[in-house]
């Protein structure tokens, strides 16, 4: 291992040295406690210090990192104290999760180290995201990010550095080439040589390091970082190194060949440059001795204290409590002067004004910006605001929502357009996973809206017409708001953007274009949570939300004799649960109306929450009227077959009848 050519002051590269020490010496430490059974599982990194210790050290420390699961260098170089991270790793109160989430898998502003979720590639769209912010302040920050060989054939990591390069963030795309993902070895992982290639096809600088050699990781990362921050881009980076150890312990080693790790052994970073360090002079035996020993007693003191500490004694309200950021919902209230505008054009004049009033709001989605998007909603938001704020993104869905997350962990919002609600699946993961747990996990919030061009009824087939909240409304740390009428579109927009907590936003495309009202000139907002009552009747009730609204003010129109309570949701999570129940009390019968499939959807959760607290006031079966259990057709005739609306009239009238 070449140590010599290499240009690093004395005192670096002791630093180096006992910066490396620590996390060999704590892993060394934990893999004894892991046979005695008093932790429970662990990811060593044992082989691969060099790494990220020689990244940590060459990054400024106000300049975030995210690291993974081997990474435990990272977190020891920013000088966590590791009483914290042993109690992380025994699920105590002093580590970083209150117990809710196990080994690295947390955050810390304090530190500016972002961790990983368990799908891995998240990460580097996160990344991203903070490179964004960075980027968008003028401030001349690096951004590194750590993967390993394996999660390179995730999705995640192409959007992510495909927006990366198309962006020109200041980020380091850090990729730990260890030669087995699990126990899948690099040829069956991916077939170029070196995953550096991959560089080219992204159009982005891309180096090889020997991952072993601390002064070579040292010396490379912290120039590359230098001339980031004073022209910034991305650089992939690919270090050589091996996982000397299983997976995670229980896993062993038994599928990598014997010579292959005799191989690697040799090439141990700690050992081999503790060698050069004693060849050259600079470390004596001693001096190894009194670090050693220093380490120890630090270790030692810091378990102590992590074991002293109470076990979690479990409370139902304390983990509901943290599911959401606390938002301070403030009112504003709408002006009389108002105009007569369609649904598309209330979420318009919501959106301008949101970016009027916060300079910190970005606007990201496919074809938004010149373009207008596709629906023209942000249609002259790029004169307004400039390029930087309303954003063009490639085809990307997941590597974007990740992004958001990286901008709210950096101090930015956004607003993310889906095309089409549909397209959400392609990110679905960074919403149900990052932004919906990040808060509960890490108390980070993620201050995202997702908007949901969403609905059937427009004969646009099986991916263009889902009305898809379901997928949602399940998942917990999310807002799903679903606005009938363009007053309420705008206010609940407004409300949606100044919350910090992830809000999904859903825009009925069959409104757009249909439905008028006059609405408030003024920005004002709308409290989540509160269903309107938009007819009160004395026999039913009816509860439904965004186009099913109109389908129920139609059929009651056609029949005045129906005395009926209709209640609009406007926001399924928060759900208005006491003014369904007021309703229930008052009429004895409700009816339930969603335009998406029956089941499995929010009407059958309605259907209980109502059976649980209002049995005794019901005169009849509570009815759920929803569309086909099949996917939504596009055929006019099949789609109108499709539809809730088509039996709503026949059901309501049963069970008025009942
Ligand atoms: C999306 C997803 N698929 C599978 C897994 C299971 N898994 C966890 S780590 C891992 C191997 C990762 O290999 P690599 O990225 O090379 O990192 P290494 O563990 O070698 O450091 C796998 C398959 C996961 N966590 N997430």
């Amino acid at each position: 291992m070449d140590f010599k050519a290499f240009k690093v002051s004395n005192d670096v590269k002791l630093a180096l040295y006992r910066a490396m020490l620590k996390p060999r010496m704590i892993e060394e430490k934990m893999l004894i406690l892991l046979r005695q059974g008093k932790i429970s599982k662990w990811f060593s990194g044992i082989g691969q210090e060099a790494i990220s210790v020689g990244v940590a050290l060459a990054m400024q420390n106000e300049e975030y990192i995210l690291p993974m699961h081997r990474n435990l260098g990272v977190f020891t170089t920013r000088n966590i104290p590791i009483h914290r991270l042993f109690s992380q790793w025994q699920g105590k109160m002093g580590g970083f999760t209150k117990g809710r989430d196990r080994s690295f898998h947390f955050g810390t502003q304090e530190f500016k180290i972002i961790g990983m979720i368990s799908h891995l590639g998240p990460q580097m769209g996160v990344a991203d995201g903070i490179a964004l912010a960075h980027k968008l302040r003028k401030e001349p920050n690096v951004t590194a990010v750590f993967t390993g060989e394996g999660a390179t054939s995730e999705g995640d990591f192409h959007e992510a550095l495909n927006i990366a390069a198309v962006w020109e963030l200041p980020v380091l795309f850090c990729v730990e080439n260890n030669g087995y993902g699990l126990s899948t070895p690099t040829n069956e992982q991916y077939r170029c040589e070196h995953i550096a290639d991959k560089g080219i096809g992204y159009g982005m600088e891309s180096h090889i390091i020997d991952g072993n050699n601390i002064l070579e990781v040292f010396s490379k990362v912290n120039e590359l970082c230098i001339d980031i921050r004073k022209n910034p881009r991305p650089i992939l980076l690919e270090f050589k190194t091996f996982r000397m150890r299983g997976h995670e312990e229980a896993s062993g080693t038994k599928y990598v060949p014997e010579d292959l790790m005799e191989t690697w052994a040799a090439k141990d970073p700690l050992e081999n440059y503790t060698k050069y360090l004693m060849e050259t002079g600079l470390l004596t035996e001693t001096m190894e001795a009194s670090f050693r020993e220093e380490i120890t007693r630090e270790i030692d003191q810091n378990l102590q204290m992590a074991f002293l500490e109470e076990s979690i004694s479990a409370n139902i309200s304390n983990e509901l409590h943290d599911v959401y950021q606390k938002f301070d919902y403030k009112e504003v209230t709408p002006l009389i002067h108002k105009r007569n505008i369609r649904f598309v054009d209330a979420i318009s004049q919501g959106l301008k004004s949101a970016m009027e009033k916060h300079d910190n709001l970005v606007i990201m989605g496919q074809d938004v910006a010149e373009y207008g998007g596709v629906f023209k909603i942000t249609d002259g938001f790029v004169e307004a605001f400039g390029k930087e704020r309303v954003r063009n993104t490639p085809i990307c869905e997941s590597a974007i929502v990740s992004t958001a997350m990286g901008l709210s962990i950096n101090g930015m919002k956004s607003v993310v357009e889906m095309q089409f609600a549909d397209f959400v699946s392609s990110g679905f993961n960074p919403i149900v996973n990052y932004l919906a747990k990040s808060h509960y996990r890490w108390g980070e919030k993620a201050d995202v809206v997702i908007r949901m061009p969403c609905g059937g009824g427009v004969g646009a087939g099986p991916f263009h017409s889902q009305t898809n909240e379901a997928w949602f409304t399940k998942t917990p740390g999310l807002k799903v708001v679903y606005p009938a009428f363009p007053s309420d579109a705008k206010g609940l927009l407004a409300t949606a953007i100044e919350d910090p907590n992830p809000v999904l936003y859903f825009e009925h495309k069959g409104l757009y274009r249909s439905v008028y009202e006059d609405v408030p000139v003024n920005p004002f907002t709308i409290p989540f949570g509160k269903a309107n009552l938009l007819k009160s009747g004395r026999d039913i009730t009816i509860v439904t939300y965004g186009a099913g609204v109109h389908w129920a003010l139609e059929i009651l129109e056609r029949h005045l004799d129906i005395s009926a309570d209709l209640l609009d949701l406007r926001t399924l999570q928060p759900l208005d649960t006491e003014a369904i129940y007021a309703s229930v009390r008052k009429t004895g019968k409700l009816l339930i109306l969603q335009e998406d499939s029956l089941f499995g959807g929010i009407a059958s959760d309605i259907s209980a929450l109502v059976t649980e607290n209002c049995f005794h006031y019901l005169d009849g079966p509570i009815k759920r009227v929803a569309s086909l259990d099949t996917p939504i057709p596009f055929n006019n005739a099949l789609e109108q077959q499709y539809l809730a609306k088509s039996r709503f009239e026949q059901e309501l009238l049963d069970l008025m009848a009942f």
